[in-house]
């Protein structure tokens, strides 16, 4: 095959201008919501393109602006991977090198709504109160110099300043985060935000901005050379800005875009007027057994995904823990709770997704609150359901301490990739009594619910499946989890 020139690098005039600024640029969102915003411009035009802001990498916007904002997708299908170009990126903005362009963009009467994928850790919200969390590093940071925002919230803020000053409606605000309501939830930071530096601001927000909560799906590895080298064999020249991603994809919006939105339907979006239990099933039955996979799979010793599925002792804990997740939710109209385990587990087997547990379990302390903790908290206290919940708590301290117990602590805060390292690891110290490594962790601030630690067969739960990790393994935990 020859290689041939990257197309879009001579700056083709594209359909459609800037309608949508995107916050948060890496493969999730290349995978996902550009893909949509892509299918609906083919099949309605539109001004959607999208210009994409990343906060900290710079390499990715070079990388894309160099392509004229377009990328590969690889899609990995049982049969072979196929791969496509998206056009539905005008151009990036590394907001770390220049904040003034996203200002100016952000202002921009042309733009009518706002996306953001910036994982979990990147709000600052506390997820009980919904105020902001005055110590995270991006809030501080924001709150100190407003009008230079470096993080999520300010920048929003002050977006939403400059319109209101120029006499603009605001834009509608889209959070595609695995957080529970993440609308609700990032209106309430934001407005919290806002009355902190300007009430008059903040009054204005609670009562014109739109924040649409949705529920994102589209399992997307960090890219690597593999994903590269198909991009390259597949359509003909080096990418990259590529990423790969599985076949199935989903996208479900609550309709509330006063200032209109893409056609997303085109490219299988499905509006609803309550994303709430859309959200809550995904983030129980999909993102919690993720959790689980990730864990007890880095106990096992294995890599991908789809090495723990292949194990039948693993993969029948996540058959049960989906039971038990889907235990905890209400009947959904439509959905058949059963069908959709029996859909995850066979995305989880994909033999052609290479996704690694690594990836999955970096910022258990941001992600476990909504996809362990919650779900448990709507069980009866000490029924058997909550086994499987109380496991992958303990199978994420027991990767902590094994971590710990093998590497000097600098290195271990590294591996463990959590915003709350150093105090994980501080927690834990030399302490190897299962006991009180519960009661350290347990009881870092503002973390598991009250109702859990106040919850004695809770942590005795969570207590004896440590226990069984560090001393006997993965296979004798599993062995008792499943005991009939
Ligand atoms: C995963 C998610 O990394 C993780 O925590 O659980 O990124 C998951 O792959 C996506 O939510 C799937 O839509």
């Amino acid at each position: 095959m020859t290689v041939s020139a990257m197309p879009g690098a001579q700056n083709r005039q594209k359909a459609g201008r800037p309608g949508i600024v995107h916050i948060g640029i890496g493969a999730f969102h290349r995978a996902h919501q550009a893909v949509y915003t892509d299918a609906a411009m083919k099949a309605q035009g539109g001004d959607w393109q999208i210009i994409g802001v990343s906060l900290r990498s710079t390499d990715i916007v070079d990388a894309l602006n160099a392509q004229n904002g377009e990328f590969t997708v690889v899609e990995r299908h049982s049969d072979g991977p196929k791969a496509y170009r998206i056009a539905s990126m005008s151009e990036a903005l590394a907001a770390a090198r220049d904040i003034q362009p996203v200002l100016d963009a952000l202002a921009d009467p042309a733009i009518r709504i706002i996306t953001i994928t910036v994982t979990e850790k990147a709000y600052g919200i506390d997820r009980v109160s919904g105020r902001v969390v005055p110590e995270h590093p991006s809030i501080k940071h924001d709150l100190a110099s407003p009008r230079q925002p470096a993080g999520l919230l300010g920048l929003l803020v002050e977006g939403l300043r400059l319109r209101k000053q120029a006499d603009l409606p605001p834009f509608t605000v889209v959070s595609c985060d695995n957080l529970p309501s993440n609308g609700v939830l990032l209106r309430t930071g934001v407005i919290d935000f806002a009355k902190r530096i300007d009430s008059e601001l903040a009054e204005w927000i609670a009562q014109t901005v739109s924040f649409p909560s949705t529920m994102v799906d589209r399992i997307t590895p960090a890219s690597t050379a593999a994903t590269y080298a198909d991009a390259k064999l597949l359509l003909g020249f080096e990418d990259p800005a590529a990423v790969e991603t599985e076949p199935f994809s989903q996208w479900v919006i609550e309709d509330d875009f006063p200032n209109g939105r893409p056609a997303w339907e085109a490219g299988g979006a499905v509006m609803v007027d309550d994303v709430e239990p859309y959200e809550r099933m995904k983030l129980r039955m999909l993102n919690g057994s993720h959790s689980l996979i990730a864990y007890m799979g880095q106990l096992g010793g294995y890599r991908y995904v789809r090495d723990v599925m292949a194990d039948a002792g693993l993969s029948r804990l996540i058959a049960r823990h989906m039971e038990n997740a889907a235990a905890t939710m209400q009947p959904l109209a439509g959905i058949d709770f059963t069908q959709y385990a029996e859909d995850l587990l066979a995305r989880f087997r994909n033999p052609e997704i290479a996704h690694e547990t690594r990836q999955i379990a970096m910022d258990g302390t941001e992600k476990l609150p909504q996809r362990i903790f919650a779900p448990a908290c709507d069980l009866p206290r000490g029924s058997v359901e909550l086994g499987t919940f109380a496991l992958c708590f303990a199978a994420w301290m027991a990767v902590a301490r094994q971590h710990l117990n093998e590497v000097e602590p600098s290195t271990a805060a590294e591996i463990l990739n959590d915003p709350r390292a150093d105090e994980i690891i501080h927690a834990l110290g030399n302490n190897q009594d299962t006991a009180s490594i519960y009661d350290r962790l347990a009881m870092l601030p503002d973390w598991m619910p009250k109702q859990l630690l106040s919850d004695p067969l809770w942590r005795d739960g969570v207590i004896a499946r440590l226990s069984v990790l560090l001393s006997d393994g993965v296979a004798e935990a599993i062995g008792h989890e499943l005991k009939p």
